[in-house]
């Protein structure tokens, strides 16, 4: 989802964009299909689990900008491959600062880090006495809760050293949930637009979820990808949290969903099921981005009601031949 609305506003401004594609991942164009022919598109092979194909790739492009945004993405699947997780989300971001540094050139390097660093703010351990903030900013401790969140610490903790250390351009994004049309079906947002999409057109009748007070941060991709495009044109590389600062839970995200087809109701349309409810949360539910609206003049503009009826209108629209 990211690299597809990176790669649209990147062709919007004129650069060669680069996309690294591994041969599992032949299938699952869908996203970039309306970029497929365009001249400034190249997709080139890289596997974060191999170095010398990220060197490989830095040498075909040899880019100015180096956006990583590769990587396991989901939280709840870190905890049936917690192993793969790390190599990948975690060790493969290390593998791409040592290939960066070994191919020798300035590059611009943007981590795409994850809100799951943060996990839980409320165990801070006993002799630390920072008060606990609503809102989670670039200053709040570390304490994730997943696989995936560890691996997405490790990735954001080298990034920094790699700054320090070395001299890179490296800056880390720290994003907060971030949905839209492109997002895969495997998470909340997309799963309940398309199931709600399908119950609208009479194709099923019932989402199964877990946790229906789940609480997060929703914003939407397209602007999280001009974020990470905006840290890479500053003097000087930095972090930042990139969040909208208003958090919803399930329950809303349902309502509005419901709401656009015309149903008010939709408590008979739930089933929940244990299989979805995972037993470590983390317990921040919302960024504090002001940082990046002083430093990158970023704020979030789009409504939550109108994304997610952006959502389900998308699946409607690419059901409806279905229904038919
Ligand atoms: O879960 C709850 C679930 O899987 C959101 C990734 O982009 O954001 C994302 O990770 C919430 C959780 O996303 C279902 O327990 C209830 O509380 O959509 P999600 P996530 O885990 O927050 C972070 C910032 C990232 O960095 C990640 O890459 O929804 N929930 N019922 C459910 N979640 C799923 N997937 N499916 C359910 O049926």
């Amino acid at each position: 989802m990211d690299g597809s609305h990176l790669a649209d506003l990147l062709v919007t401004k004129n650069y060669e964009v680069f996309g690294t594609v591994r041969n599992s991942s032949a299938a699952k164009m869908l996203n970039i299909k309306h970029l497929l022919n365009n001249s400034k598109i190249h997709l080139v092979k890289g596997d974060l689990t191999n170095r010398q194909s990220l060197l490989r790739c830095l040498k075909a492009a040899e880019p100015d900008e180096v956006y990583n945004l590769a990587g396991q993405s989901s939280v709840g699947i870190s905890w049936d491959t917690p192993e793969e997780t790390s190599e990948v989300t975690g060790v493969g971001t290390l593998r791409l600062l040592e290939a960066i540094r070994e191919y020798g050139k300035k590059i611009r390097f943007c981590q795409a880090s994850s809100s799951e660093i943060f996990g839980n703010t409320t165990n801070f351990y006993p002799w630390d006495k920072m008060p606990k903030k609503e809102k989670s900013d670039e200053s709040t401790p570390f304490d994730p809760r997943s696989p995936y969140g560890v691996s997405k610490l490790f990735a954001h903790c080298l990034t920094k050293n790699y700054r320090q250390n070395f001299g890179m351009f490296n800056c880390s994004a720290i994003l907060f949930n971030h949905e839209g049309p492109r997002r895969s079906s495997i998470f909340v947002t997309r799963k309940i637009s398309e199931t709600v999409a399908k119950i609208a057109l009479g194709l099923a009748k019932s989402i199964s979820l877990g946790d229906l007070n789940a609480r997060r941060d929703w914003g939407y991709a397209p602007e999280y990808v001009e974020a990470m495009w905006l840290m890479l044109q500053q003097n000087k590389p930095d972090d930042y949290v990139i969040a909208t600062g208003i958090s919803h839970n399930i329950r809303d995200f349902l309502n509005c969903a419901f709401k656009y087809i015309g149903i008010a109701d939709w408590r008979n349309y739930i089933v929940v099921d244990e299989r979805y409810i995972r037993l470590a949360e983390p317990d921040v539910l919302c960024g504090d981005a002001s940082k990046a609206k002083r430093l990158l003049g970023w704020e979030p503009k789009m409504k939550f009601e109108k994304m997610v009826e952006e959502m389900v209108q998308n699946d409607l629209d690419r059901l409806a031949h279905v229904s038919r």
